[in-house]
C-alpha cells in the first residue's frame, strides 16, 4: 500500500510522521456532500446505493487527503438489519418508529447475516477498487451497548432513562438482546474486512453515561467478542466519555483506542500502558478559532502524545458546520509536523 501509516502506527511501528484522518470526515463538511445530498433527497438512499456511499466515502480524500478513508455508512443499519427500521428525519437525525420494550420484542429480532447489509458491503468494495491501494480503509460499526440503546430508546435522549433502567430490572432480558446484537456486529464486520475494509472501527459512543459497574457487565464482555472475532483484523474501540474504563479497554484484543477531548493524552498512556495505539483526541470546538489557535492547539496535542502510537484525529465526529480552512489548518499541521 502506497501510503500505510495507520497500519504501520497500529502496528506499534515508528512512522515517518503521524497518521491523520477525522471522524465524520464524510458528511455536510463538504459542500460537495451538501450538493449530492439535495440532489439525492434521502440520507438513507445514499447510504443504501453503493455507488453513492463509494462516491461519499471517497469525497474527503479528494478534498482533505487524509490517511484513511472510513466507508460511509451508519451505525443504525444493524439494527435495521436484525428487524428494527430506522427514518432519518431531517434535522432531528434517527428516529425508530417501534422500539424494544418487552422480552417478546427480544424474540422477534433476528440475528442479521451480512446480507441484511450488503449495500455496505458492496460500496466497501467499490472504494477499494477506486483506492487502488494508496490508503487503508476503515469499516466500522456501533458497539453492542449503543446500539441497544438506540433500539431502546428508539433516538438519541437527554437522560437514556429506557435504556439504563433496562439493565437494572431486566438484566437476562437486556443480555439476550446485546447477545444478538454482538452476533449481527460480528457477521457484518466480517463481511467489511472480506470486502476489504483494512481496519474497523467500533463506536460505543453512548459508553459515558454508563456507571464503572455497568460498563463493566454490559459493555465490555461484548466489545470482547468482537475484538476476538475479527482477530488478526485492527480494532479501535472509540468508547466516548468512559475514562474509568481506559485500562480494562486497554486489555481488550483491539490494537487502538479511541479518545475523546475530555481525557489528557497523559491520563491515557498511563491508563492503557504501552501495547495499545491511541486515537485522538482535539476538542472538535477548537476548529472554530481562528487559525493560529487551531494551529497551535494540534501542535499542542501532537506534542502530548509523544512520537510514537497515536493516530491523530478530533475527541469526536467532526461538526457539520465546521469552517473547511480550519480543518485543513488541522491535517496540515499534523503532515508538516516532524516527529
Ligand atoms: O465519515 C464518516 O465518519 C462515515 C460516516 C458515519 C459514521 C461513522 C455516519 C454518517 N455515521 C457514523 C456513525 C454514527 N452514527 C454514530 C457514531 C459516531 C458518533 O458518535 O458520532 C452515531 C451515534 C450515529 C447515529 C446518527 N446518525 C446520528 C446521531 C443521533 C443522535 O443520537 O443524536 C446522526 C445525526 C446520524 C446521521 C448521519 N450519519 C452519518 C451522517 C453524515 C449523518 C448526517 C446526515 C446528514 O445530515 O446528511
Amino acid at each position: 500500500m502506497k501510503n500505510d501509516l495507520l497500519l504501520q502506527a497500529l502496528r506499534g511501528e515508528a512512522t515517518r510522521r503521524k497518521p491523520v484522518w477525522l471522524m465524520r470526515q464524510a458528511g455536510r463538511i463538504l459542500p460537495q456532500y451538501r450538493r449530492l445530498s439535495e440532489r439525492v433527497g434521502s440520507f438513507k438512499t445514499m447510504v443504501q446505493t453503493p455507488d453513492i456511499a463509494c462516491e461519499v466515502t471517497l469525497q474527503p480524500i479528494e478534498e482533505l487527503d487524509v490517511d484513511a478513508a472510513i466507508i460511509f455508512s451508519d451505525i443504525l443499519v444493524i439494527p435495521e438489519a436484525m428487524g428494527l427500521p430506522y427514518e432519518m428525519e431531517k434535522n432531528k437525525g434517527p428516529v425508530f418508529p417501534a422500539t424494544i420494550g418487552t422480552a417478546a420484542d427480544v424474540d422477534r429480532m433476528i440475528i442479521a447475516g451480512e446480507e441484511g447489509v450488503d449495500y455496505t458491503v458492496k460500496a466497501i468494495k467499490l472504494v477499494k477498487s477506486a483506492l487502488n491501494n494508496t490508503i487503508p480503509l476503515i469499516g466500522f460499526a456501533g458497539a453492542p451497548w449503543t446500539i441497544f440503546a438506540y433500539m431502546v430508546e428508539g433516538s438519541g435522549s437527554k437522560t437514556f432513562t429506557l435504556s439504563r433502567s433496562m439493565l437494572y430490572n431486566r438484566p437476562e432480558m437486556a443480555h439476550a438482546l446485546l447477545h444478538k446484537i454482538t452476533q449481527s456486529t460480528i457477521n457484518y464486520l466480517k463481511a467489511q474486512v472480506s470486502a476489504g475494509a483494512d481496519v474497523v472501527q467500533l463506536f460505543d459512543t453512548w459508553a459515558g453515561i454508563l456507571s464503572p459497574q455497568l460498563y463493566t457487565r454490559f459493555s465490555m464482555p461484548y466489545l470482547q467478542q468482537i475484538c476476538s472475532a475479527l482477530q488478526p483484523t485492527p480494532v479501535i474501540v472509540f468508547a466516548k466519555g468512559a475514562f474509568f474504563a481506559l485500562s480494562e479497554i486497554a486489555q481488550l484484543s483491539c490494537a487502538g483506542m479511541g479518545l475523546d477531548w475530555t481525557i489528557s493524552p497523559k491520563f491515557a498512556r498511563d491508563m492503557a500502558g504501552n501495547n495499545i495505539t491511541l486515537q485522538g483526541n482535539l476538542d472538535p470546538c477548537v476548529l472554530y478559532a481562528e487559525l493560529p489557535f487551531v494551529q497551535k492547539a494540534t501542535l499542542q496535542m501532537l506534542q502530548d502524545f509523544g512520537p510514537n502510537r497515536h493516530i491523530v484525529n478530533l475527541g469526536h465526529g467532526v461538526y457539520p458546520d465546521t469552517p473547511l480552512d480550519a480543518v485543513k489548518c488541522f491535517i496540515n499541521t499534523v503532515k508538516q509536523y516532524k516527529i
